[in-house]
């Protein structure tokens, strides 16, 4: 359809030709590029901040929660989030990234579910829990880390008389941007509560460094393997750190299968800095949160430094300078959105020092 061509009445003056216009682009849901500020910064403009959230803060209030807040149907996860203080109130550690600690007590179950979201849980005290990842029991300990890729079925039993404090981390955020989350509930009594927690996952894709079933073909986008166990982490880092000349060792946590990261959107590591040893220090696009599982040290993150103790957390902003001093020799667990980037062809890394 030809629109009729728009004609400036006689004689009316250019500057009055021009507001007309802006006015008309407006009312046409437009805007021109040329007047917006910010569309094509230099550099990505951060509203997330460095930030460290201390264990015993977490804790204590993880705790109260525990004593004060029931968990069941509504409530669903005793979870407290990480809430940047640079993201305007959102509950999100990073832009992208969803941390939090969740607490389950003795005798307590949080109900299936599933979610697009995909979720992982580093395992910070307590033992006995287990949970069920699409039918499959995956006992939870101290160091491990368990998989719920995005879609499956979840649900975390507590039969023992401990409870048990452990780190989320989703790429929730992102999900969200995308308009890319569903999510549904599960049938109630899914399991018998007495079943063995030895997964099926780690019977076929865990017994052995480099021994994967001869013809399974994995082809969902996630690690068919669910729980990596902090014993064979620790003889991991340990092994590597033996031939280290930095005092520093970092693995990745892997599909034991392809080699690639275990969950398309969250990419997981571990990293051991020896008493006195510094990591170097880097930066890339995109954002991580951390975990320090054992030991004690100072991160400088941008312009601040973090004391970091035992069980503190803490985030990354996209292309923020971190390095890491031991102070006493310490373990991080470490989750990015490096795979999104990397996938995207979007990855900037590089050293500074
Ligand atoms: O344990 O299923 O921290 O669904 C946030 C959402 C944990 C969980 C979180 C969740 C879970
Ligand atoms: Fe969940």
């Amino acid at each position: 359809m030809a629109s009729p061509k728009f004609t400036a009445p006689d004689g009316m003056p250019k500057q009055d030709q021009v507001n007309e216009f802006y006015q008309a682009v407006a009312e046409a849901d437009l805007q021109p590029l040329w007047v917006q500020k910010g569309i094509m910064p230099k550099e990505p403009p951060l509203a997330a901040v460095p930030f460290a959230w201390k264990w015993k803060t977490l804790k204590e209030l993880a705790e109260r929660s525990g004593e004060l807040i029931p968990i069941d149907r509504g409530g669903d996860r005793r979870v407290l989030s990480l809430s940047n203080p640079g993201l305007s109130g959102q509950p999100f550690a990073t832009p992208t990234l969803w941390g939090a600690v969740q607490y389950l007590g003795p005798g307590e179950v949080a109900p299936a579910h599933r979610h697009t979201p995909a979720a992982l849980r580093f395992v910070i005290e307590g033992s006995g829990v287990w949970t069920l990842v699409n039918g499959d029991p995956v006992a939870m300990s101290p160091g491990d880390l368990v998989l719920t890729p995005s879609w499956s079925w979840h649900e975390h039993h507590n039969p023992g008389d401990v409870p048990m404090l452990w780190f989320d981390a989703l790429d929730l955020p992102l999900a969200r941007s995308l308009d890319a989350v569903f999510f549904e509930n599960g049938p109630d009594q899914m399991v018998n509560r007495a079943v063995d927690p030895t997964s099926n996952s780690e019977l076929h894709f865990g017994s052995g460094a480099g021994l994967v079933p001869f013809e399974e073909k994995v082809t969902q986008a996630y690690s068919p393997l669910f729980a990596y166990r902090w014993k064979d982490t620790d003889r991991a880092l340990a092994n590597t750190l033996r031939k280290s000349e930095t005092g520093t060792a970092s693995l990745r946590f892997v599909d034991p299968t392809r080699g690639i990261d275990v969950m398309p959107t969250m990419r997981c590591s571990m990293h051991r800095v020896s008493a006195g040893a510094k990591t170097r220090t880097s930066r890339r696009n995109g954002s991580s949160v951390w975990v320090t599982f054992r030991g004690s040290a100072v991160a400088t993150i941008g312009e601040e430094r973090f004391y970091l103790d035992e069980g503190d957390m803490f985030a990354v902003p996209s292309w923020c300078p971190i390095s890491i001093e031991a102070t006493h020799d310490a373990d991080f667990f470490c989750t990015s959105d490096a795979p999104v980037f990397e996938a995207l062809g979007l990855d900037r890394a590089e050293f500074l020092d």
